[in-house]
C-alpha cells in the first residue's frame, strides 16, 4: 500500500453491506480462485455440500439460497487457493530463513502438498514418503518410557470422525494428554456449566432467536467472528427485540449492519441499528455488571414486586439464597467502579431483562478469557435462572463457539479429563483398558515441555505454539521435544518451531472430496448449537499426495499399535463404520447415527437443560457464588492498564488474511494498541505515538512488545486492546483460569513504556 494512504481512518459506514461484498470479491481474486471459489461457494452450507470452516455458528436450515458471509468466503478462498508449498519451496528456503517471515507471508504461500521431514544437517524440510513418516511416528511413540511423555493436540476444524478415532488411538496407546484449542477458548463453558446445568454446552437453538424477547451479547464480536449470526440479530431487531451489547469496544457490526443478502438495504444503502443498549464495560467488569442486574432484581423483590420466577427456582434450583446474600452485600459505588458503568445504565439493562419473558445471553472470549472465566460463565447462568430462562422458547445460554467443530471434537472424546462413565464405554466397545489418570491441557502441556518431560508432540490441525501464551517461552518449550508433527493444510509457525525431529503432514481440507475404495466419503461436524450435520467436499484436493485426517489418524495408530485388534484399515475406507462406533460409545445422543445423518439438515444432539433436566450430582440446576466483583486478581500498580488481545476482521486466529481491520479503521498495520483518549493524555501520548507494552507480573520475567502504535479509540477507561497473536509474548503462561486452564488473554495487566525503537 502506498505510504500516502492513511493507516488509521475511522469507519463510518454500517458493517456488512457493500464493504463486505467488495472484500469478498477481493479475496477470491487474491487467491486466484474466482471461478473455482465461486462455484464452491454454491455448495457451502447447502445440502450435499460442505460446511463452512470459519465458525461454529449454525446455518439457517437452508432457508436462504446463499448462506455465507465475508469471512466464510475468506476461509474458503484461502483453502481453495491456487498457491502451493512444494518440495522446491522447502529446498529454496531453510527453516531459519522461514522463521524470519511473517505469519501473513507463511499463509500466503498456499497449500502444503506432500509430507516433509526436517533435516537438521541442512536446516531444510525434505520430502519423506507417507510410509516412512508413519514409521517415524510409530517408532518414537513406541520408544517412550511412558505414554504420558507424548502430547496429542487437536484444533477444532478436525471433523468428528477423525477426532473420535484420534481419541481412541491415543487412549489405547495409553494417555489422556489431549491439549486442545478449546483449552484456550470455550473451556470455561465446558467446565463452568457442567456443575451448574449438567452439560458444558449452550442450550439455545437457532429458532430461539425468533422467540427471544431480549438478547444480550457479552464479549463477542459478532460481525467479524460469527457473521452468520448477524442475520438473526437483524431479524430480531426488526421485530423490536432489545439487544444489549456489552463490550469495551463499540464493535461496528453491533452498532449498524447492512445485510449483504438484503437486496433493498443494499440498493438503498440502508442499515439496521443492532444494539439498543451499548454497555461500554471496563475489561473484566462483567462480573460487576451481572451482579448489578441481579441486585436490582433482588431489590425489587424485597420491595414486594414479583420479578423472580419462584416456581422455577423452587422446583429446579439450589443455592439462590447464597447468591442473593452475596449480591445484596455489594454496594453500588463498588459496582460502578468495577464495571466502569453508570448505575442508571445497569438499571436500564435490568429493566430490559425483567420485562423480557424469554432472554438469551450470548457470549464469547470477552467472558471466557479471564482468570475467573469459568465462574463468570456460571454467573451468567445465575442471572438466567432468576427468571427461569431455561427450557423455554427464546431463552437460554448461548456460548458462541469458535472453530467450526470445536464442540464436536469435545463431544466425541477429545478431553484431557474424561469421565469414568465414558471410559467404561470405551472399554466395553473397544475391549481395551483406557488410562484413568487425567492428562494435560494446553498450558500444562507447555509446562511439561519446559520441565523436559515431553518427547513427542502431535498437532492434529492448528498452530499450537503460536496460539499459546508467553511466545518466547512456548517456543523454547517446543524445542525441547524429540519429535513434533504438524498435520495441517497450511504452513505455519508451529512447523518452524519444532522438535529435534519434525514432520509436516498435509491434509485434505474441508472443501475437498474424499474418495476411497468404498466410494465418496463425508464427515460430520457439530455446531455451536449442538446440530450435527454432514459435510461433503466438492473441490479436487489441493494435490495428489494429500491424505484425509481420518486416514492419517488410522495409519498413525497402526504404526504405533501393530497388535491393536481395532480394524483401523476398514475405518480408512468406510466412515460409516466410524459413525457406528460413535453411536455405540455415546448411545444417549448418537444412537442410530448412520441413519439420522442422512437427513439434509442433520439432527440435534439432546441438551437436557432444554427439557429442564439437570444431569448434575444433585439433579438440580445449581446457583454458584463467585464472591466479590473482580474477574481477575487486582494489581496495585496505578499505571496498570488491562489489555485484551482480540481478532481483527481479516484474520482467522493465527491465520492472517491481511493487515487491515476495516471496521476498526486500521489499514496495513497490526502492531497497534487501541486506547481511550484520556488514557493517552494521562501518559502524555497522542494518537500515533510509538509505544511499547510491558506486562506487570511478579515472576521476574520481563515481557515486552516493542514497535506498537497507540491509537485514539473509544475504549472504556483503563482498557486497551491489540491483536492476537502478535501480543501473545505479553501473556504469562501462568496467567490462566484455574478451573478450565484457559489463558486470561482478555485481561493482561500491562503498562505503557517508551518504545526503545522510537
Ligand atoms: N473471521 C473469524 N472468525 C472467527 C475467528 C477468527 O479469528 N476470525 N475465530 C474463531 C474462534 S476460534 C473463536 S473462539 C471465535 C472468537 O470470537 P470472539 O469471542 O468474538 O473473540 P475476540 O475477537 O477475541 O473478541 C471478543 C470480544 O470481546 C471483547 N472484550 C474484551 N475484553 C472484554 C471484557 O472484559 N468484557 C467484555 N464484555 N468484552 C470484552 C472484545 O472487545 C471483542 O469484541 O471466533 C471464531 N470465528
Ligand atoms: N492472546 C490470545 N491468544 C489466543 C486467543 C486470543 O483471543 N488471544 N484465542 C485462542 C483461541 S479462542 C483459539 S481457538 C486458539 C486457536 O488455536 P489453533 O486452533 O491452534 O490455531 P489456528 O490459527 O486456528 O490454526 C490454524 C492452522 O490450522 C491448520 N488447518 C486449517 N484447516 C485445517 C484442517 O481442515 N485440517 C487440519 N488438520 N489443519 C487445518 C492450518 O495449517 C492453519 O495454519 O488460539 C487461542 N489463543
Ligand atoms: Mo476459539
Amino acid at each position: 500500500m502506498a505510504d500516502d494512504i492513511p493507516r488509521y481512518r475511522p469507519y463510518h459506514h454500517p458493517a456488512g453491506g457493500w464493504g463486505a461484498a467488495a472484500a469478498t470479491a477481493k479475496v477470491l481474486m487474491e487467491q486466484s480462485v474466482v471461478t473455482k471459489g465461486s462455484r464452491a461457494l454454491l455448495s457451502m452450507n447447502q445440502p450435499g455440500g460442505f460446511k463452512c470452516s470459519s465458525c461454529a455458528f449454525p446455518d439457517a436450515d437452508c432457508k436462504k439460497t446463499l448462506e455465507f458471509c465475508e469471512n466464510g468466503v475468506k476461509a474458503l478462498a484461502h483453502e481453495a487457493t491456487k498457491f502451493r508449498v512444494t518440495r522446491d519451496f522447502f529446498a529454496e528456503h531453510s527453516v531459519s530463513a522461514l522463521m524470519e517471515q511473517s505469519d501473513y507471508w507463511l499463509e500466503m504461500q498456499g497449500r502444503l502438498t506432500e509430507p516433509m521431514r526436517y533435516d537438521a544437517a541442512s536446516d531444510h524440510y525434505v520430502p519423506i514418503s507417507w510410509d516412512d513418516a508413519f514409521r517415524t511416528i510409530g517408532d518414537h511413540l513406541r520408544a517412550l518410557d511412558h505414554p504420558d511423555q507424548a502430547e496429542f493436540y487437536t484444533s477444532g476444524r478436525t471433523p468428528n470422525e477423525a477426532a473420535f478415532l484420534y481419541s481412541i488411538f491415543v487412549r489405547q496407546f495409553g494417555t489422556n494428554n489431549f491439549p486442545d484449542c478449546s483449552n484456550m477458548c470455550h473451556e470455561p463453558t465446558s467446565r463452568g456449566l457442567q456443575p451448574v446445568i449438567g452439560v458444558g454446552k449452550g442450550t439455545v437453538v437457532l429458532e430461539d432467536f425468533e422467540h427471544a424477547e431480549a438478547i444480550f451479547i457479552i464479549g463477542q464480536n459478532t460481525g467479524t467472528n460469527s457473521p452468520r449470526m448477524m442475520t438473526n440479530l437483524v431479524e430480531a431487531r426488526k421485530r423490536g427485540v432489545p439487544i444489549v451489547a456489552v463490550n469495551p469496544m463499540p464493535e461496528r457490526a453491533l452498532m449498524k449492519f447492512t445485510e449483504p443478502q438484503d437486496v433493498v438495504q443494499m440498493a438503498t444503502f440502508g442499515s439496521t441499528e443492532i444494539t439498543s443498549e451499548f454497555v461500554h464495560i471496563r475489561i473484566g467488569g462483567d462480573l460487576a455488571f451481572l451482579k448489578g442486574i441481579m441486585k436490582v432484581i433482588f431489590e425489587r423483590e424485597a420491595a414486594g414486586e414479583t420479578v423472580i420466577d419462584h416456581a422455577f427456582i423452587a422446583e429446579h434450583t439450589v443455592g439462590m439464597e447464597a447468591v442473593r446474600a452475596e449480591v445484596e452485600d455489594q454496594n453500588w459505588a463498588d459496582i460502578v467502579e468495577a464495571s466502569g458503568l453508570e448505575e442508571a445504565q445497569i438499571r436500564r439493562c435490568a429493566e430490559i431483562y425483567i420485562r423480557s419473558r424469554a432472554t438469551m445471553i450470548c457470549y464469547g472470549m470477552g467472558i471466557t478469557q479471564h482468570q475467573q472465566g469459568s465462574r463468570l460463565v456460571q454467573q451468567i447462568a445465575n442471572l438466567l435462572f432468576l427468571k427461569g430462562n431455561f427450557g423455554r422458547p427464546g431463552a437460554g445460554i448461548s456460548p458462541i463457539r469458535g472453530h467450526s467443530n470445536v464442540q464436536g471434537d469435545r463431544t466425541v472424546g477429545i478431553d484431557e479429563k474424561p469421565t469414568p462413565a465414558y471410559l467404561d464405554r470405551v472399554r466395553e466397545v473397544f475391549g481395551f483398558e483406557p488410562p484413568r489418570a487425567f492428562g494435560h491441557h494446553a498450558v500444562e502441556t507447555v509446562e511439561a515441555m519446559r520441565r523436559g518431560e515431553v518427547k513427542v508432540f502431535i498437532g492434529l490441525g492448528g498452530n499450537f505454539i503460536r496460539a499459546m501464551s508467553d511466545t518466547p517461552r512456548a517456543y523454547d518449550a517446543m524445542r525441547t521435544v524429540g519429535l513434533s508433527v504438524g498435520i495441517a493444510t497450511k504452513l505455519n509457525r508451529s512447523h518452524l518451531v519444532h522438535g529435534r525431529e519434525a514432520l509436516i503432514l498435509p491434509v485434505v481440507a474441508r472443501s475437498e472430496w474424499i474418495r476411497t475404495s468404498a466410494g465418496e466419503q463425508f464427515v460430520t461436524i457439530e455446531d455451536s448449537m449442538s446440530n450435527v450435520t454432514a459435510s461433503r467436499g466438492v473441490l479436487e484436493p489441493a494435490g495428489p499426495d494429500l491424505l484425509p485426517e481420518v486416514e492419517i489418524v488410522c495409519r498413525m495408530a497402526r504404526a504405533t499399535l501393530p497388535d491393536s485388534h481395532i480394524p483401523w484399515e476398514s475405518y480408512v475406507e468406510d466412515y460409516g463404520l466410524i459413525r457406528d462406533k460413535i453411536g455405540e460409545v455415546y448411545p444417549a445422543i448418537y444412537a442410530d447415527f448412520r441413519n439420522r445423518i442422512t437427513v439434509d439438515k442433520g439432527f440435534h444432539l439432546d441438551v437436557p437443560p432444554r427439557r429442564r433436566v439437570w444431569n448434575t450430582p444433585n439433579g438440580k440446576a445449581n446457583f454458584l457464588v463467585l464472591p466479590g466483583l473482580a474477574a481477575n486478581d487486582p494489581v496495585a500498580d496505578p499505571a496498570m492498564l488491562r489489555l485484551a488481545t482480540v481478532r481483527s476482521h481479516d484474520q482467522f486466529n493465527t491465520t492472517i488474511y491481511s493487515y487491515n481491520d476495516r471496521y476498526r479503521g486500521v489499514y496495513n498495520d497490526r502492531m497497534v494498541v487501541f486506547m481511550n483518549a484520556q488514557d493517552l493524555a494521562d501518559r502524555g501520548l497522542e494518537s500515533g505515538s510509538a509505544i511499547a507494552l510491558e506486562t506487570i507480573s511478579s515472576d521476574g520475567v520481563e515481557r515486552r512488545v516493542e514497535g506498537l502504535t497507540a491509537l485514539d479509540y473509544p475504549m472504556s477507561r483503563g482498557s486497551i486492546a491489540g491483536y492476537y497473536p502478535e501480543l501473545n509474548p505479553l501473556l504469562p503462561l501462568d496467567y490462566y483460569d484455574r478451573i478450565s486452564g484457559t489463558p486470561a488473554a482478555k485481561s493482561i495487566p500491562v503498562r505503557v513504556v517508551a518504545s526503545s525503537g522510537a
